[in-house]
Formats: structure tokens, sequence, C-alpha cells
């Protein structure tokens, strides 16, 4: 109360001095002195997408309103959990205001919720950055008030004890401060945000998954994901772009524990709004977003195709959920990239799969063609190559990561799609002996002749169906289907 009354002063006084001269606001030296005339409701957003810019709006008196919900959701195929979220997503809404906004933030509170909670927003200045005006039981709201001061991207959370608890709940989100005229005009917008979660059982284990306070206190995280769980962000989730648009990310990190070593695969990052705030550094590859902490990062995309998001720390990106699509669509531009090899070729698994393909395997057609023998012989070596670092020696797979070769069913129905999941990778769920995989294979860049023997080597091995697969087979699915 006292602090608005102080505002009030501040703010008529300043009327008196600038006599309505409000296109001079750039020259206020505090951000406090922007005085408010007009009032409006905030556009509160789900992740990935953010409100509509600031733009040249005048800074106004925001109407902030936001719900908590305590829900259960889905963390991964057949695993649920109990979230706690600010407005129903994790993270929270996505909060957009400008610099001078008095921003009036109601904070409601369930009846069906189990707990109390509040909030701390890091673009407040003031005792807890909202918290301690803002704690609030089942079927309670709570209002207060506060002046955005400095333009940046802030993370906010719940701060209720156990405070690490309920952020690892999902109690967390982002606001964007923008500067005075807004930002500059970019095509696409997104709003990801990563988080750790710790469940009783393993990553993966099926069914209601209750928080493991042990395993927080300890940092041994079971999930690490984008927009509060695995796969919110691949397949039909993925968030798109053109060739030739520019891409803004509002790229949060919630912890409670985990700092990320943000990158896209494929990508640099043109600019980068360092931990959210107002250096700018230009060529990023990888950008570290502390817990608790933000980064804006902008890119042109220039060559079509799947860029993978991962937190670069890369087993939690390929063993617990770090990892989303950006799929760009629109002209080749064979300059920047030739697309011989793959798109977004990327095998973290081991130096022996990342070579390029031997140009003499490509273009040296088999002059006789081979025995059986013989091409489940040179099968073997391609496997070995290629697909052993992700599938393993024997076929037998990584549970929750790569699905198995060996005695798969999948794999046994339907030698064309085995084929064309080799020759044009695969993304999306599936179901293989009964066990659901939702990742990603990337192509496969190896010859057709080496598509035949290793597919002929995995038909021959581990209980398969001992399916014979030739290279007239391999070229038309390549190019029929
Ligand atoms: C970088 C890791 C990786 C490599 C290398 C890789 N795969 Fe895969 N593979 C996967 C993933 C992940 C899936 C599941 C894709 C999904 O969930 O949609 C998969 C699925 C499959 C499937 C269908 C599912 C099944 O189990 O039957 C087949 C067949 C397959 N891969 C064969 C191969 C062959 C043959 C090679 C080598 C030429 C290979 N893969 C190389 C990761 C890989
Ligand atoms: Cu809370």
């Amino acid at each position: 109360m006292k602090t608005s009354l102080k505002f009030l002063i501040l703010c008529s006084a300043l009327l008196v001095i600038s006599c309505g001269d409000s296109d001079k606001e750039s020259e206020h030296e505090n951000t406090a002195d922007i005085s408010v005339s007009t009032e409006m409701i905030a556009e509160l957003t789900a992740p990935p997408n953010v409100p509509r810019g600031v733009g040249k709006r005048k800074a106004k008196k925001l109407i902030v309103t936001m719900e908590i919900l305590e829900k259960e959701g889905t963390m991964t195929d057949g695993t649920t959990y109990n979230y706690w979220t600010f407005g129903g997503s994790v993270p929270g809404s996505f909060i957009r205001t400008r610099v001078g906004d008095e921003v009036e933030f109601t904070l409601s509170n369930h009846p069906d919720n189990k707990l109390p909670h509040n909030i701390d927003l890091h673009a407040v200045t003031g005792p807890g950055g909202g918290a301690t005006s803002s704690f609030v039981a089942p079927g309670h709201e709570k209002k207060f008030n506060f002046k955005t001061l400095n333009p940046g991207l802030y993370v906010y959370h719940c701060a209720t004890a156990p405070v690490g608890m309920h952020i690892a709940n999902g109690m967390y989100g982002l606001i964007l401060v923008e500067p005075e005229g807004g930002l500059p005009r970019v095509d696409k917008e997104y709003y990801i945000m990563q988080g750790d979660f710790y469940t009783k059982g393993e990553n993966g284990d099926p069914g209601l998954q209750a928080f493991d306070m042990q395993k927080a206190v300890d940092e041994d995280a079971d999930y690490v994901v984008f927009n509060g769980r695995v796969g919110s962000l691949t397949g039909d989730n993925a968030i798109t772009a053109n060739v030739g648009e520019t891409v803004r990310l509002y790229v949060g990190n919630g912890g409670p524990n985990l700092v990320s070593s943000f990158h896209v695969i494929g990508e640099i990052f043109d600019k980068v709004h360092v931990e959210g705030g107002s250096t700018i550094n230009e060529n990023v590859q990888t950008t570290l977003i502390p817990a608790g902490g933000a980064a804006i990062v902008e890119f042109r995309v220039d060559v079509p195709g799947t860029f993978i998001l991962v937190d670069h720390s890369i087993f939690r990106a390929f063993n617990k959920g770090a990892l989303g699509m950006l799929k760009v669509q629109g002209e080749e531009n064979k300059a920047i990239y030739s697309g011989v090899v793959q798109e977004g070729i990327y095998h973290p698994e081991g130096g022996g799969i990342q070579e390029m393909p031997n140009a003499e395997v490509e273009v040296s057609a088999p002059l006789k063609s081979k025995t059986l023998a013989e091409k489940i012989a040179s099968g073997k070596l391609v496997y070995a190559k290629t697909c052993f670092a992700c599938h393993q020696a024997n076929g037998e797979g990584i549970p929750n990561a790569f699905p198995p070769l060996a005695a798969s069913d999948y794999l046994n129905a339907d030698v064309n799609r085995a084929i064309e999941i080799v020759v044009k990778g695969k993304t999306g769920a599936i179901t293989v002996n009964g066990v659901t995989y939702n990742s990603i294979m990337t192509r496969q860049a190896i010859s057709d002749d080496e598509v035949a023997d290793v597919l002929t080597y995995v038909y021959n091995s581990w209980g398969n169906n001992k399916a014979n697969v030739t290279i007239s087979q391999v070229g038309q699915v390549k190019n029929g289907h």
C-alpha cells in the first residue's frame, strides 16, 4: 500500500513536469518514474506459446490473474505425475510486460488444491519478489502490485516451504519485461523451460509416480525435460518455422537443481541475451542457463530440416527427456548445407558411428551378387560400425531409449517398414514387444548395399525371422512409397 502511494505521488509529479509529453519516455532516467494512465488485462499463454509483443504501447496498469492448479499429468507414455502448476501448465503461463508497467497481480489457489502456495517473481523489486504478499491457502486469493523497473527475461516460482519440492513439482514460469518500444520484431517466438524431476520409481517406471525427496536432495534426477514432460516438443508437438525466418526462443530453467547447457543441433545462435539481461552475445553454440535463470536466444533458419533442441549434458537429452524439435520447412540451400549425408546428423554415442559414408562404397555397385552368408558377414560389420551404439551388441537395445532389434515383433512384422526406418529415419511413438518408445532415429548414412546387408544380418540374428533383404527392395522403398 505504502509503495503504491509513493508511486502515485511520483507519477502525478511527473505529469506536471512533463506536461503530457509522453513520447519522451525514453528520457526518463529512472524507470520507476514512468507513469501509467490506462489499464489492460494481460494476455497469458501456455508453453510453447508467448503472448503478443508490447510493440510501441505505453506503460500501463497490467492486470494479471493466475490460478494455481494441482493436477495429475503425463510425464512420459505410461507414467503420470502430480504436477503443481501456475495456470495449469508446466512451466506456468507466460507473462509479457514492458518497463514501467504497474502489474496488479492476483494469485488464486483453487479450492480443490491441498496446499498453500505463493509466487516469487524475479522481475519484482521488493521483499521475496512478491512471495511474502502472495502466500495463499486453497480456496483463497491474494492481490499485490509491483512496477517493472528492469527489462529482461525473468523466472518466477513458488517459494513456499519446502521450496525445492514446490519447484520440483513444476511451480515455475517466465515473465518478460520488454524495453520501451519492445524487442525487435522476429517471425517466430516460443517459450521453453527446462526442469528436473525426481520420482520414487526409475525413469520410465509406469503408473503415477510420487515425488522423491531424497533423490531431489541428492540431485539425482529421473527426468530432465523441456516444458514439463518427455516429448512436449517432439513429433507433432515440435515447434516450427520456415526457411528464411527469424526465431526467438525464450528459454528458462526452473531447476530445481540442474543448470542447462542449452543447444540446438545444427544451428548457431545469432544472438543470445545472456542470462536474460541486456548483454547480447553473438554467434553462440551453447548457452548456459542457470537454475532460476533464463536466456533469450535468436537465430535465422537458413535450411530446412529437423533441428534438435537439447541440454548438451547429453545423457539428459537422450536418456532423461531433455530433447525437443524445431521443424523447418522450405527450399534447400545447397551452398549452406549440401544435404549429402542427412539432416541434423548427430550420433552422440561414440566416434565409430560419426563417419561420413565412404565415397567408394557409395558409387561402386556390387559387381556380383553376394551369397546370404557373405551378406550376413558384411552386414555384421555395418552393424558394428553404425547401429551398435544405440541398439547394442546383441540387439538388446537400452530400456526407455533404444528399442531392441533382437526378437523384435515390430521388426519382424514388416521388412519394408524396417528398410524405411533405416533409410529415412524414424520419430514418433512405436511399440516394440509391448513397450512404447517415442524417440528419434536419424536417417542412416549408408549405401543401399549396406542397408540390405545390415538388415539381412539383423533379420538372421537373435531370434528374428531370417528375412533376406535385397538391394532392389531397398531401392524400391527409397524411391517408391
Ligand atoms: C543414434 C541411435 C540409433 C542408431 C545409430 C540406430 N538406431 Fe535404430 N532406432 C533408434 C531409435 C531411437 C529408434 C526408435 C524410434 C522411434 O521411437 O520412433 C530406432 C528404431 C529402429 C527400428 C524399429 C524398431 C525395432 O526395434 O524394431 C529398427 C528396425 C532400427 N531402428 C534399425 C536400425 C539399424 C539397422 C541401424 C543401423 C543401420 C540403426 N537402427 C541405427 C536409434 C538408433
Ligand atoms: Cu507452491
